[in-house]
């Protein structure tokens, strides 16, 4: 199997030649697309140099910030048309330990459509994660299960692998979801459109260097938006309850 981990970066420059140094060695095989959006740090051409030494390394420019939806969103587009078999999501600031990834990719060669890095089943961890974080987190997932009634126990995990017929099948160009919501629409859709999704347990590590881009704005817009779907799902089963009723 072909596979391509796709790194959104932005002022990722400590971080990323570590991140990019760690998955050639854990997974040699694997190629490498850094998608960059006009970092003002300089990312971008760090991964213009690294990628002009290594033919596994590739980057994609993007020439506004445009929110990590839609950097993975062109990156698959860029991975699909490039023939890649899976693709992997993974944050530039070693959240995701490259040498966990073996553990995703043996999840799809086990026949998953999606494989889920998860820090809430057994064996999933979080190390160093200060406490409002994990608060934050747990009541996100919390909430998305309650309001989606989805059975995933970390759908805001952003270290995942789909499997490349099951990310052609999720109707991509409609995704309007460009922050982090983005992780939960694309969960939320594997989910209703039946694809085998496992879970596999992670230890997700806080970042030591650079700054998180997580704001006030990215908890209100995943609110609002997984409280749309979960009306919309319910409204949906709702009918159909009416129509078989009718029915009778
Ligand atoms: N290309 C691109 N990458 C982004 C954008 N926003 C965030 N990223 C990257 O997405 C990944 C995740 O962002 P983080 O800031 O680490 O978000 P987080 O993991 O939720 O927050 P921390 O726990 O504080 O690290 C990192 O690799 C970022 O550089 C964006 O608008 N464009
Ligand atoms: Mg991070």
């Amino acid at each position: 199997m072909r596979v391509l981990t796709v790194i959104p970066t932005y002022n990722e420059k400590e971080n990323l030649p570590v991140v990019v140094g760690r998955l050639r060695a854990a997974v040699p095989d694997c190629d490498i697309l850094v998608v960059d959006d006009s970092s003002p740090d300089g990312t971008g051409e760090i991964a213009d140099r690294m990628a002009a030494e290594d033919s596994h390394i590739h980057v994609l420019h993007r020439t506004v910030k445009d929110g990590l939806g839609g950097a993975y969103l062109a990156g698959f587009d860029w991975g699909l048309e490039a023939g890649y078999d899976v693709l992997v999501e993974m944050d530039a600031d070693c959240s995701h330990q490259p040498e966990q990834l073996p553990l995703l990719i043996k999840a799809i060669e086990d026949g998953a459509d999606l494989a889920i890095g998860s820090r809430y089943i057994p064996g999933g961890k979080t190390r160093n994660w200060p406490v409002h974080r994990q608060v934050l987190s747990r009541g996100a997932n919390l909430f998305t299960r309650m309001v989606l009634g989805t059975k995933i126990h970390d759908i805001t995990a952003g270290y995942r692998a789909y499997r490349r017929e099951a990310l052609q099948r999720l109707n991509l160009e409609g995704i309007d979801s460009k922050g982090y919501v983005f992780q939960v629409d694309l969960a939320w859709r594997s989910e209703q459109a039946g694809l085998k999704i496992t879970e596999v347990p992670i230890t997700f590590v806080e970042r030591e260097i650079g700054d998180s881009k997580m704001d006030g704005s990215i908890i209100f817009d995943s609110m609002t938006k997984v409280t749309r779907w979960g009306l919309v799902s319910r409204a949906g089963k709702a009918q159909q309850l009416v129509r078989k009723f009718s029915k009778k």
